[in-house]
């Protein structure tokens, strides 16, 4: 062999060698598009599902404030009157009866955290409701705190003389009577009925005594 013979069979191997280095790059070119193709479309798929989670959960919401405000709107067209839970309607009002106990001062101010106010009584079908509710003494908001015998209500408005239920009795004792024998500042509060009963009429009482009370407020129309 001489040495033309010689280079002719390197270049031969060497051009068999580059060839098998361009099968081995294109085989790795190719696992990598693959392994690419796989990788892209994982991600769209998860893109998809993210996408998708999110528009069901905005269509769960919007689906649900949809029924809301329909519900919202049939109420309204109705013409019924909204009160706030544990609140009954009554006469375009919401009345609030607590089943704790509490002086006539902490009832009226338990109220105000409603969005309330103690009871104030206008009228005769008010005044009736509102007994029909109770079965013990409650608070309504009715005081002659400032000057004794101006009955007020909480609105500082003082009380109709052609609207008021005193309790009078057979015997010609009436209320408020302002005894003073329970408390020595006397009774300056009022309530329906007393501890001893008679839930249909207003008695006056001292005003540290804990009675149920009632609330009210007006009705969103
Ligand atoms: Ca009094
Ligand atoms: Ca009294």
């Amino acid at each position: 062999m001489n040495f033309s013979c010689l280079l002719i069979t390197d270049q031969k191997t060497l051009k068999k060698e580059v060839t098998v280095v361009h099968k081995w790059i294109t085989v790795l070119l190719i696992a990598l598009g693959v392994c690419l193709v796989f990788a892209v479309g994982g991600v769209c798929t998860l893109a998809v599902l993210i996408e998708h989670a999110t528009h069901s959960n905005v269509s769960d919401e919007e689906h649900n404030a949809t029924d809301y405000k329909a519900q919202f709107q049939a109420l309204h067209s109705t013409g019924c009157a909204l009160c706030a839970v544990h609140f009954i309607h009554s006469g375009g009002k919401c009345y609030y009866f607590s089943t704790v106990k509490m002086n006539w001062t902490q009832s009226r101010d338990y109220c105000v955290t409603l969005g309330a106010h103690l009871v104030i009584i206008n009228s005769k079908a008010e005044q009736d409701f509102v007994t029909s509710k109770v079965k013990v003494t409650h608070w309504i908001g009715l005081n002659d705190l400032d000057t004794e015998g101006h009955w007020v209500w909480v609105n500082n408005q003082p009380v109709n003389d052609s609207v008021e239920f005193w309790i009078k009795r057979e015997n010609g004792n009436r209320e408020p009577d302002n005894w003073t024998e329970g408390h020595p500042d006397g009774e300056d509060c009022a309530g329906l009925g007393h501890q001893g009963g008679e839930t249909d009429f207003w008695s006056d009482a001292s005003c540290f005594l804990e009675k149920r009370f009632v609330c009210e407020a007006a009705a969103a129309v």
